[in-house]
């Protein structure tokens, strides 16, 4: 198996799909960087490889390339079935694909790159008001994931019971690149116990956005 990941320090959705290989011990034979913050995406070259011009993709033995980190996450649950990252019951799937998409679908669409861009460039926001933007959706969205945490509908030491499951890999991811715009995830205690949790967890800690190649030592916006 030749696995090709395209990936950069500071992407959260690409962040998520390192912490899934990680964990089931599998080890990309490339890593391909794409800096967002030279516009590298929209480039011809990784336009071709990704037609959204969005990070992560991945490409396993010469394609098709796999792209959506909720869609290369379930791949890899498919694939790579230990340890499992999704619970056995439905129901338990449900919640915690739920849980993955607050932070996939809802609040992380609200900050990245292109959206921002859109948002100075195009809307002309300035820099505070862009600000507030961002750290409206990552706050409504760390609010939302705080009660679904603290109702006693599953959680335990992790999002879902005692195990680590997608929906952690999507909370960290949530509250790192919330972190990246100064909304601290210390003002959420359920939240904040179980990303601390999932972040002495070593196959998460070593893929940390500040912990890739390239990555500097602190980010502020
Ligand atoms: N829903 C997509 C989001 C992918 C995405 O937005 N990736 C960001 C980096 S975290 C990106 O490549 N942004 C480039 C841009 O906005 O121009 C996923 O979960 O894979």
């Amino acid at each position: 198996m030749a696995l090709k990941l395209f990936s950069f320090w500071r992407s959260i959705a690409t962040f998520r799909v390192r912490i899934a290989l990680n964990l089931k011990g599998i080890v990309p034979d490339e890593i391909v960087e794409v800096d967002l913050l030279k516009g590298k995406q929209r480039e011809d070259a990784f336009r071709a490889v990704n037609p959204q011009m969005l990070i992560p993709a991945l490409v396993e033995d010469g394609g098709p390339v796999m792209f959506q980190s909720m869609a290369i996450l379930e791949y890899l649950e498919e694939t790579h079935p230990q340890p499992p990252l999704l619970p056995r019951d439905p129901k338990g799937r449900a919640r915690v694909r739920g849980l993955c998409q607050i932070a996939i679908s809802d609040a992380h669409p609200m900050s990245v790159p292109r959206v921002r861009n859109y948002l100075t460039q195009v809307l002309k926001l300035d820099p505070p008001a862009l600000l507030n933007w961002v750290r409206h959706w990552q706050t409504e969205a760390l609010q939302a994931y705080e009660t679904h945490l603290t109702n006693g509908s599953g959680s335990g030491r992790y999002c879902h019971g005692d195990a680590i499951t997608l929906a952690d890999i999507c909370l960290v991811g949530q509250a790192v690149g919330s972190g990246f715009f100064d909304v601290d995830i210390k003002a959420y205690p359920a939240a904040a116990r179980i990303v601390d949790t999932c972040l002495q967890h070593e196959a998460i800690a070593k893929a940390h956005p500040l912990k890739q190649p390239g990555a500097p030592a602190s980010v502020s916006h």
